[in-house]
């Protein structure tokens, strides 16, 4: 049984216990590799490194963290294969979404800020001749880096490349769920000579290796990525030591079709918006509101093609819909639609366990699942499912499916299909979230400030706003 182990200062070394953690391949049920129970004592020898780290890496020049970076990145493309398997096997998702998607933008993440730090630019203010001012964004220290298991190195590298560019250390916790990627990861960082104790991997679980990162004095600023209950527990942690805080929540994200939509457009990228990695994107369109005369046309579409979609064997090429991340996920997303419809709402597509044959006849599949017929109040429509699970119903005008869509707690993203050019631009202006889509869905562009607003999170990832974040800034005002 392989024994994933931390990295810390440069080395692959047990837990200080000498105790793991069971981890799952969520396709089979069963448990095949096992994860170092990191603790207290593990966070600290974590720490210590990357402080010692911390004055070679911050002060070397920017070009030659940049060449690291991106050495990095190339040894992420030359094991591509293997990386995608390794996740797909890991998380449950289809191996060609892995190997489309979460690869090849893990090495994207690293590349956009190998080379943003190039460009990374502060300001100066001139007061008319009186005086000058000029600011420096400067590391801040050792940054501790939180990623969850629904886009495991995906997400994991999205945090620790503007982190590491922007010249701080890490100490870096892959969710417990999907930690094997972020092993993989750390044997390329040796592999690229990454300085020890630049990047450290502390494996485990959350409250116990997590709370450890989130409360140790010696980490002043934490990146983190998972869900909005966690988010509150680390927001209380981190608030009252005045550490910097970025935090990416949950998602409760409006599907808005209008009537003069494209509807083949609509209806395909729907499909994906709705299932895709099983629905276990922060930014899924899990609510969807379709203008009431077209809201049968699109119904009927909608459920053909979900009903044909093939759940199955994440390895197999025709899979759509593979497993989702563990037991107790798929417990909570069949308590929610067991909730659905004691609020009154029918179940038009799914809405059951998939016991598959063979090799994955104990796996974590679900059918996806259309519920209709409940209004937009109801607990299983303000409430993240986080799983292959969509409402959809119908509206009348522009300002009820605006109220509709910004009726929840969250505040992530939307997506609006519309041909109308103004009516794009003023439903847009008006939905209380951070990230809008027009006719498209999950077009990204890492230049972008990315993150939601409500309780989707605070701050902003992405672009400069990531090394923004990771750096403190001075003012320097000199008379003239
Ligand atoms: O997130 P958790 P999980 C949502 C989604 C999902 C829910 C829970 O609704 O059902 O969050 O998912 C670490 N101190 N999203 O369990 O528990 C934990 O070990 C420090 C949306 O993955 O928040 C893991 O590494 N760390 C989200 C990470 O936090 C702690 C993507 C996330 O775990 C900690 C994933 C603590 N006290 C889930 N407790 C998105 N926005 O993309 C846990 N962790």
């Amino acid at each position: 049984m392989k024994k994933i182990q931390n990295y810390i200062n440069g080395e692959l070394v047990a837990p200080k216990s000498g105790q793991y953690l069971d981890n799952y391949n969520p396709a089979e049920g069963k448990v095949y590799s096992l994860i170092p129970d990191s603790d207290k004592e593990d966070v600290e020898v974590a720490v210590k490194a990357a402080r010692a780290a911390f004055e070679g890496w911050s002060t070397m020049p920017a070009q030659k963290r940049s060449d690291i970076l991106n050495k990095i990145a190339d040894l992420i493309d030359k094991n591509h294969d293997r990386l995608a398997e390794a996740e797909s096997i890991d998380n449950g998702k289809p191996l060609k979404l892995a190997q489309r998607v979460d690869i090849p933008r893990a090495s994207s993440n690293m590349r956009f800020y190998a080379t943003a730090i190039l460009h990374f630019a502060s300001e100066s203010h001139n007061m008319d001749g009186e005086a000058v001012n000029y600011t420096t964004r400067t590391p801040m220290g050792v940054a501790g880096c939180i990623s969850p298991w629904n886009l495991p190195l995906y997400l994991f590298t999205w945090k620790i490349a503007p982190a590491l560019a922007a010249g701080n250390t890490v100490v870096a916790k892959p969710s417990e769920i999907t930690p094997m990627t972020a092993y993989l990861f750390s044997e390329l960082c040796i592999e690229a000579g990454l300085p020890k104790g630049v990047l450290n991997i502390v494996h485990g679980l959350g409250a116990k290796a997590g709370q450890s990162i989130i409360e140790h004095p010696d980490v002043p600023v934490i990146s983190f990525t998972g869900g909005t209950a966690t988010g509150k527990n680390i927001a209380a942690t981190a608030a009252p030591m005045f550490k910097k805080l970025s935090l990416e929540l949950g998602g409760k994200n409006p599907n808005i079709i209008f009537e003069d939509c494209d509807f083949d457009q609509a209806l395909n990228t729907s499909i994906h918006s709705s299932f895709a990695n099983q629905g276990q994107i922060c930014l899924c369109g899990s609510r969807i509101f379709v203008q009431e005369s077209i809201y049968e046309k699109f119904l009927n579409a909608f459920v053909e093609k979900v009903k044909a979609l093939t759940v199955g064997d994440p390895l197999e090429d025709g899979t759509k819909v593979g497993a989702v991340v563990s037991e107790p996920h798929m417990q909570k997303i069949m308590s929610y639609i067991k909730l659905a419809q004691e609020e009154g709402g029918k179940v038009v597509a799914g809405g059951n366990r998939k016991k598959l044959e063979g090799r994955c006849a104990d796996g974590y599949f679900l059918e996806p699942t259309i519920i209709t017929g409940l209004n937009h109040q109801c607990r299983t429509n303000q409430e993240e499912i986080f799983g292959p699970v969509v409402t959809i119903m119908p509206f009348k005008e522009e300002q009820e499916v605006l109220d509709y869509a910004n009726s929840t707690a969250y505040g992530l993203s939307a997506t609006i299909w519309t041909e109308n050019l103004k009516r794009a631009h003023r439903v847009a202006h008006q939905l209380k979230s951070g990230i809008i889509w027009v006719n498209c869905w999950l077009v990204r562009d890492l230049r972008t400030p990315f993150g939601g607003m409500k309780q989707s999170g605070v701050g902003r990832e992405g672009g400069w706003e990531a090394l923004r974040f990771f750096t403190e800034a001075k003012n320097i005002c000199i008379k003239l």
